[in-house]
Order: C-alpha cells, then structure tokens, then sequence
C-alpha cells in the first residue's frame, strides 16, 4: 500500500483596491486655527505630516492678516507686494508617492495678479512648475455656501516631490503693484498623494491528499 502526498498550488487571486482621493492628507493649511497675523511660520491644521506656512516680503509696511477664506472663516493674506515677495509652505512626503498639491487663492483688485509656482526638496535649488498664472479677484465669503471654485488653483504634480524629507512649495510675484495697499490671499493649501490603485496578490493553494492501493 502506498500513498502518495500530490500537493497543487493552483489559485492565484487578484484583488484590486481603489483608494479614494482625499483619504490620505499630508499636509493642509486652514489657517482656522493659526489665524494669521505675522509672517510665520503658521503650523498646518491638518495632515500626517503638517508644516509650516510664511509669508516674505521686501518692504517692512507689510501686514499680515486673517481675513474670510473660500468658504471658511480665516485666511492669510498680506501687502505690501514686491516682485519675487511669496508664500512659502514646507511638509515632507516620506513613503508617498504621485504627490501632488492644491490650493485656493484670491487678490484685492489692486493685489499683484501674476505669479510663478516653485518647488524644491532643499529651499535652495528651485523648479518652476507653473509661470505667469493669474490670480483672480473672486471675493471670499466666510459663508461656505459662497464657496469659490474658480479661486482654487492645481493639482500641481511633480516627480520631484515624491518620497522626500521635505518638500518646499512657493507662491511667488511676477508683479508690484502701483498701490501698496492691495492685497494678496491664499487658502486650503492641500499636499496630498495621488489617488492610487492598490494591487494585491494573493495566492491560494490546494491540497490534494490522494491515496492509492497498490
Ligand atoms: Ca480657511
Ligand atoms: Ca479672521
């Protein structure tokens, strides 16, 4: 009598996960909570890894302040606007990846209107990911209901952001204008990971216990 062991691995599974956008949050600027009144640095409200938020600006008349954002109470805003004077945001992506990034912003009819976006993983060497892009003058209401879509600017994506101890995003002025007076806001600045898709394999193994008679 002989019996014989007869082991299949058969079954290969294949599950595919989406995982929604806006699950994952690495780092978002409120600033409901930092109110700004200086120019920082202001600690994001949300997100794993958080970050800080500045302000530069050449002329020392500048002010910073917390009016209404998009559809929410608080705001950073500043004049006092000089070509090359930004916003500055820094977080980390370590371990994400197809990073990208939104934010919402607006001016006073006077406010500089013209901006270049920059990114660097070392706040030294710099890319430009978007040149010349208009700000609007879409006024911000504290009343969610006004909420403006057409302030919000991006997804912005670059390669370079993704798994880095830190990168750094700028908002910065193409632009002077002739009153100092105007303003310049920004609002729900978001970092977050691309929606991904998750695949995962899994495999099943069958066993089969045959047994013969000789
Ligand atoms: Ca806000
Ligand atoms: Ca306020």
């Amino acid at each position: 009598m002989k019996r014989y062991l007869a082991v299949a691995a058969v079954a290969a599974m294949l599950l595919t996960a989406s995982v929604a956008q806006g699950t994952i949050i690495l780092a978002k600027w409120t600033f409901e909570t930092s109110k700004p009144t200086t120019a920082g640095p202001h600690a994001a409200e949300e997100g794993i890894f958080g970050g800080d938020a500045t302000g530069y600006h050449t002329l020392s008349g500048a002010a910073y302040s917390n009016p209404a954002g998009n559809g929410s109470a608080e705001s950073f805003s500043s004049n006092y606007w000089s070509t090359g004077d930004y916003y500055q945001f820094e977080t980390s992506t370590l371990g994400y990846t197809d990073v990208q990034f939104t934010f919402d912003q607006t001016r006073s009819s006077t406010g500089p209107a013209t901006f270049d976006l920059l990114v660097s993983t070392d706040g030294t060497n710099w890319t430009t990911l978007a040149t010349d892009y208009a700000v609007g003058t879409a006024s911000w209401s504290s009343n969610p209901a006004y909420y403006k879509p057409e302030s919000v600017l991006g997804p912005f994506a670059d390669a370079s952001l993704d798994n880095q101890t830190k990168i750094y995003i700028r908002m910065v002025s193409k632009v002077t204008p002739t009153n100092t007076g105007g303003t310049n806001r920004i609002d729900n600045v978001t970092v977050t990971p691309e929606p991904v898709t998750i695949t995962l394999l899994g495999l099943g193994s069958l066993l089969f216990l045959r047994r013969r008679h000789a």
